[in-house]
């Protein structure tokens, strides 16, 4: 198995459908990702320990999907200095407007990446994170330019 570049994070397991469209588009790309359940403010603790040793680990982006009144990608961002890509879910009464409220207006000076409502932001977190991984790993360049040619025509 190769590095796991990817951390990607979600606030409950009851993300994981909405979460599984950028599982999915990383696998597409033959990106390694590392997968964990991590709430912040059910498990804080653990949100800390995660983000703060997620660079050790060789992880170079952070994919967090997170609803309600999302704090995750915030929370994760606030430990590293690792890019993170937030991801607003689509549930709850407010159907993830309270989600990309909370993940898209970051005070300034911790920069979180917002995406979407939904899987379709979860899926554009994989290939931005592919975006992010190209200017390093010419193979992952590749293979996303690979799936933008794909694009043409459709
Ligand atoms: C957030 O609260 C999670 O990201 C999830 O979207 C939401 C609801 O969580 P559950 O009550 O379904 O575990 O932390």
């Amino acid at each position: 198995m190769s590095q796991q570049l990817v951390g990607v994070v979600m606030g409950s397991k009851s993300d994981a459908e909405i979460m599984q469209s950028a599982l999915d588009a990383l696998t597409t790309l033959d990106i390694e990702y590392e997968l964990n359940v991590i709430s912040a403010h059910r498990t804080p603790e653990k949100a800390k320990e995660y983000a703060q040793s997620a660079r050790e680990r060789g992880i170079e982006v952070i994919i967090a999907g997170a609803g309600m009144a999302a704090h995750l990608p915030g929370v994760l961002a606030s430990w590293t200095t690792l890019p993170v890509i937030g991801v607003p879910m689509s549930s709850g009464e407010l159907k993830g407007v309270d989600a990309l409220y909370s993940i898209v207006q970051m005070p300034a000076g911790i920069p979180v990446a917002c995406m979407a409502i939904g899987s379709v932001g979860a899926k554009n977190a994989a290939y931005l994170a592919a975006e992010i991984l190209g200017l390093k790993h010419d193979k992952i360049k590749r293979s996303y330019e690979k799936y933008r040619r794909g694009l043409q025509g459709t």
